[in-house]
């Protein structure tokens, strides 16, 4: 995992990240031939699952569809012990990815991009790193990821700490032993509400500060049984095709019937079955959770009572069950033992929705006027989600302008892919695309093939440049926000909106309008000859469609 000894300084392709896009980017643009490098902060493979390595990490998608479906011979090969994998078997499986098509040799590692700039006269990026390296592409591919920058809260006194201090997102190689420690977990987020059964267990004590109770299902989580592996391998060509289509990226998903279609009784059955059968799929039991109030309310009333029957205390519970927005409009959790932990004796449940954090102390902090002290404060605080690490590199386009200050009042995107003004810059699962919303690994994929396409294309037709036109790119990020507003996601302070950050525009950066929907508008738009982009060639713009 060095440095290559003799690495070339100019590449047709320059893609940031070696997590699940980037790799299978490298694989794709590799084998059609274009010369290709990857820069990669940590030192080895895996992206988010790499720097995610707090106890209880986990995928809270099934394993047989949160992988590669580009590989038949790897998708039918590989064997996932449980279904829904543990962070270190979904980095083995990286791993095995990495060495298996021989893609660690174009990945340099532990190599930070500082900066992209576009350089108008030669067509060209100028990609700088902190390694000191200057390399020139042609295309510039940001495949970072949408949750891959650390929230850290700017609480007072955070420096007076003594004790030891961790991030969920960017979590410490080695174990760390909790034996007897006093704990506090700040954050009640999917990674807080993975990591608290686990620390709870093992610390003396855990106190957890909670601003805005998550709505949690369980996952039931089970090992993987050979017939449930075997039904999947048998299917996993219709199932992968299904998916693609899908709203959400994943296999079956929804019940397509409305709430208030069903009589009381009928309905309550229904949420019981698919609280039952765990996981994400309660969220499908109904087609219209996250259009309609009131039916959403049924769903998150059923939640609430769900969270009072586990919890004994009925103030921790009240404390617990979410009320403010609607259920699923902040991501949804999915945990293992969540509620239960609030009945250990060793652990306690702390309010600071009405007023946050006063202090972070030499031995601990300052909260609703009580003094504690801890060991260790574990932040299971987010991220800077979409917008963050793309912000963390200098990327200047035309006329030197950042894409910071381009997208100040919020990211401006043509499908998620591009932007105006930054020619052969593509984001993988950028803002304005479906990502987030949905099964990841179906939408990198869609986008890895997308952008694998478009290169191809223009190496056939000669042509230099892609960017798409302002006013495709404008009614685009028109259509983001109006499909937001259809439904109740604008409701909640969630980092889908950015409201997790102080100063960040609050908009909906993700597309809602389905994984599937979205599909068919990109198969459209190359169907009529990339409608909405511009290509160049050397000397003029050229129609794409020849
Ligand atoms: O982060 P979050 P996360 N004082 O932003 C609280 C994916 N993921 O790392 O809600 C006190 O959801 C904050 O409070 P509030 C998944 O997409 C997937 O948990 O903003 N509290 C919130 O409770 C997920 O959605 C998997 O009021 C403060 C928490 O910190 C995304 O990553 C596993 C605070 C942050 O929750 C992010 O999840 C893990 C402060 N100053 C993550 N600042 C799986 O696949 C923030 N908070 C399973």
């Amino acid at each position: 995992m060095s440095h290559r000894s003799v690495a070339p300084r100019s590449v047709d392709a320059v893609i940031v990240g070696a997590g699940f896009s980037g790799l299978y980017l490298l694989h794709r643009l590799r084998g059609l031939g274009f010369s290709t490098r990857v820069f990669e902060r940590g030192d080895d493979v895996g992206g988010t699952w790499y720097w995610n390595r707090y106890p209880g990490a986990r995928c809270d998608v099934e394993s047989m569809q949160y992988s590669y479906s580009w590989d038949d011979a790897l998708q039918q090969e590989w064997r996932w012990p449980e279904k829904f994998s543990a962070q270190p078997d979904i980095l083995a499986y990286f791993s095995h990815v990495a060495d298996r098509f021989d893609l660690r040799k174009d990945i340099d590692f532990n190599t930070t991009v500082t900066s992209a700039h576009f350089d108008e006269g030669a067509r060209r990026w100028t990609i700088e790193t902190d390694t000191g390296e200057k390399i020139s592409a042609q295309f510039y591919i940001m495949a970072t990821g949408c949750i891959s920058t650390a929230n850290m809260p700017d609480i007072d006194g955070l420096s007076d700490y003594q004790g030891n201090t961790y991030h969920t997102g960017n979590w410490p190689h080695e174990k760390i032993d909790f034996t007897g420690q006093r704990i506090a977990v700040i954050g009640t987020g999917s990674s807080g509400i993975q990591s608290i059964p686990i620390l709870a267990a093992e610390a003396a004590h855990l106190t957890v500060f909670q601003r805005t109770p998550h709505y949690s299902v369980p996952s039931r989580n089970v090992p993987m049984t050979p017939e449930y592996e075997r039904e999947w391998k048998e299917q996993y060509s219709e199932r992968r095709a299904a998916m693609r289509y899908a709203g959400g990226g994943s296999y079956k998903e929804s019940n397509d019937i409305s709430t208030f279609s069903v009589s009381e009784e009928e309905r309550r059955e229904i949420f019981e079955k698919r609280w039952i059968m765990g996981g994400f799929a309660f969220l499908g039991s109904f087609n219209d959770l996250l259009v309609d109030e009131a039916a959403n309310e049924t769903a998150a009333e059923f939640t609430r009572e769900q969270v009072r029957k586990i919890v004994k205390d009925p103030a921790t519970a009240e404390t617990l069950a979410p009320k403010t927005y609607p259920i699923g409009t902040k991501r949804l959790c999915v945990d293992t033992d969540y509620y239960h932990t609030y009945n250990r004796e060793n652990v306690e449940l702390v309010d600071v929705s009405g007023s946050p954090i006063e202090r972070i102390t030499a031995d601990g902090l300052v909260a609703n006027g009580r003094d504690f002290r801890f060991d260790s404060i574990v932040f299971a605080t987010g991220f800077d989600a979409m917008t963050g690490t793309l912000f963390k590199v200098d990327i200047r386009g035309r006329d030197g302008l950042a894409l910071k200050d381009k997208w100040h009042a919020g990211p401006r995107t043509y499908l998620g892919l591009m932007s105006e003004s930054f020619p052969n810059l593509f984001t993988i699962t950028g803002p304005g695309s479906p990502s987030v919303k949905g099964n990841m690994a179906t939408s990198m994929e869609q986008h890895v093939d997308f952008v694998t396409d478009c290169l191809i294309h223009m190496r056939e037709h000669g042509l230099e440049l892609m960017e798409p036109e302002l006013e495709a790119e404008d009614k685009w990020v028109e259509t983001v926000q109006r499909v937001a507003n259809g439904t109740l996601f604008p409701r909640a302070n969630s980092w889908y909106m950015g409201a997790n950050i102080p100063g960040k525009p609050r908009l909906f950066m993700p597309y809602i309008g389905g994984v599937g929907t979205y599909r068919k508008i990109c198969e459209e738009v190359v169907a009529e000859g990339y409608r909405g982009f511009r290509l160049h060639s050397e000397h003029a713009a050229v129609a794409a469609a020849e």
